[in-house]
């Protein structure tokens, strides 16, 4: 048995002299809302702010712009909460007869 600093070392044979403890941060994925000619203005502004948990005015800002060009960040998460908030969004729109639609992306 080693008693010492923590490190774990074998002597030969190849085996790892070291055991890694650097932690991996998860990685991240954006989720991307998508722009339609349907769904209104204040239902995006909202699901950004329930959703999403953008303030006010970060939410108008985020629903104006893929207005304006197309697409835009709702958020950056690990993915399984990106799936999550995904599901909420599509199934809140449907619920609401709105076809708003959104991606997950590699961050
Ligand atoms: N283009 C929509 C409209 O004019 C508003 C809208 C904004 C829809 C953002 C979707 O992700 C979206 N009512």
């Amino acid at each position: 048995m080693v008693v010492g600093d923590g490190a774990d070392r074998q002597t030969g044979g190849g085996v790892k002299e070291r055991v890694e403890r650097k932690t991996q941060e998860p990685a991240l994925f954006s989720v991307v809302i998508l722009n339609d000619d349907y769904t209104p203005m204040q239902f995006v502004t909202d699901v950004l702010e329930q959703i999403f948990q953008k303030s006010p005015a970060e939410a108008y800002h985020v629903m104006m712009q893929v207005h304006l060009n197309g697409r835009g960040v709702a958020g950056i998460y690990p993915f399984d909460v990106a799936e999550t908030k995904v599901d909420s969004l599509v199934s809140r729109a449907r619920s609401e007869g709105h076809p708003l639609q959104a991606t997950i992306e590699d961050a």
